[in-house]
């Protein structure tokens, strides 16, 4: 058996931080986990090297389920991002050590490939409409079959989603929370005008995105929803906070548009009502904050017996490791939606050399055994970790707000 001799907890910062959990075993094997929590990083990061690597050790690595279950039962405080985040690492590590010593990729392992491809969708934003037009056009032009819209609100600074760089978002932009302000009523001016010149420009056959991020109340996002019925979304992601799981009931009484939650989601519990009523169309947990590949293999299977398909967060502060788990995932799961691909830089791409690649607006994970990523411990080395908090968000009046 393949025995965990060593682990180790690497905090780096190619332009953003990223953490990353390395498990070395008695015959040299070693696998990766993605351990990152933007803006909570180094929590994980102690989670793991003072309370998790200490109990790994003479470990088999090949028992997942069971270190899964010692470590989720055994914490006795379950639950919760910075534990489950911790969990999906060392989770997403054994897999891609069982996969390196089977000599198969991991989607193998996970009963083998259910598609030949993976779709996924960019990121098409800018201050104005005509700016997201634009940028939806280009992507467009390079195949992608799915774009999510985010523009500039006129009367707000910023907003979510819009990028000051044209290709890459990163918003935890400072070391001490920066502070924006909202305009529900702006706000839902825009965005029917921005997705009926988006079916305008872009025509019928490419599927459109938007993420409200939180901000809405239940009742405005039933009217959002209902403003976009003729433009045939694909999903309205995070309408509404969803620690009260029952809000929902109120958006789907007033509107047909798809909906999507659960990338702030850590365990089946977040999702298990808005699953069983079927008061969501995709379910946004991913490997990184919900358990790993174990745990979010369960919500699916959930998901499964009410229809409701994967459409798993991934997001530029989600590491190449999760990216390329996530696409082990995608590509056996029976009920997979679509993935969010937000590509990484160069910077980061040099620090984990991976296998997945992006074709036409569709992913594979490659053939690689296990997952199919690693990281570079030199180069990481080279980039010291750089404290930076995701923003908070102020209604005009000055009340706080969900960002
Ligand atoms: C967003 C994320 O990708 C998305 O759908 O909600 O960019 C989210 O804002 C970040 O992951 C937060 O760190
Ligand atoms: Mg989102």
């Amino acid at each position: 058996m393949p025995k965990i001799v060593d682990a180790r907890v690497i905090v780096t910062c190619p332009g953003r931080n990223f953490v990353t959990l390395k498990i070395i075993c008695d015959n040299g094997t070693t696998g990766v986990g993605d351990a990152t929590l933007n803006g909570r990083e180094l929590s994980v990061a102690s989670y793991l090297a003072d309370h998790v690597v200490p109990c790994l050790i003479g470990r088999d690595a090949h028992r997942i389920e069971d270190i899964w279950q010692f470590l989720y039962k055994g914490a006795y405080w379950r639950r919760g991002p910075v534990t489950m985040t911790a969990i999906a690492a060392v989770d997403m590590a054994l897999w891609d050590i069982k996969g390196k010593i089977a000599g198969l990729p991991v989607y193998q392992l996970l009963g083998g490939a259910a598609r030949e491809s993976v779709m996924v969708y960019c990121h098409a934003n800018g201050a104005t409409i005509e700016d997201t037009i634009a940028a939806a056009l280009e992507y467009q032009s390079q195949g992608f079959k799915a774009i999510r819209l985010q523009c500039g609100v006129p009367g707000l600074a910023s907003t979510y989603g819009v990028s000051k760089d044209r290709y890459f978002y990163e918003p935890a932009d400072a070391d001490l929370p920066s502070e924006s302000v909202w305009s529900t009523s702006k706000y839902l001016r825009v965005v029917p005008e921005l997705f009926g010149a988006a079916r305008e420009a872009l025509g019928w056959d490419v599927h459109l995105l938007h993420d409200i991020h939180h901000r809405l109340t239940p009742i405005e996002a039933g009217r959002l929803g209902r403003d976009l019925e003729p433009y045939r979304p694909f999903w309205l992601e995070d309408a509404t906070p969803a620690e009260n799981q029952d809000a929902f009931r109120l958006i789907r009484q007033h509107t047909t548009s798809p909906l999507a939650v659960g990338e702030v989601f850590n365990s089946i519990w977040d999702a298990k009502g808005l699953i069983e009523n079927q008061l969501i169309d995709y379910i946004r947990a991913t490997v990184v904050h919900a358990g790993g590949i174990t745990h979010l293999r369960r919500i699916a299977a959930l998901a499964d017996l009410y229809q409701i398909r994967t459409g798993c967060h991934g997001a530029t502060d989600l590491s190449p490791v999760c990216m390329a788990a996530a696409l082990h995932f995608d590509l056996s799961v029976p009920n997979f939606g679509i993935q969010e691909y937000m590509r990484h830089t160069d910077e980061t791409d040099a620090v984990f050399p991976h296998s997945y690649r992006l074709e036409n607006g569709t992913m594979h994970p490659g053939e690689a055994p296990g997952l199919g990523v690693d990281i570079d411990e030199e180069l990481a080395a080279g980039y010291d970790y750089k404290r930076a908090f995701l923003p908070v968000n102020r209604l005009e009046d000055g009340t706080l707000w969900s960002w």
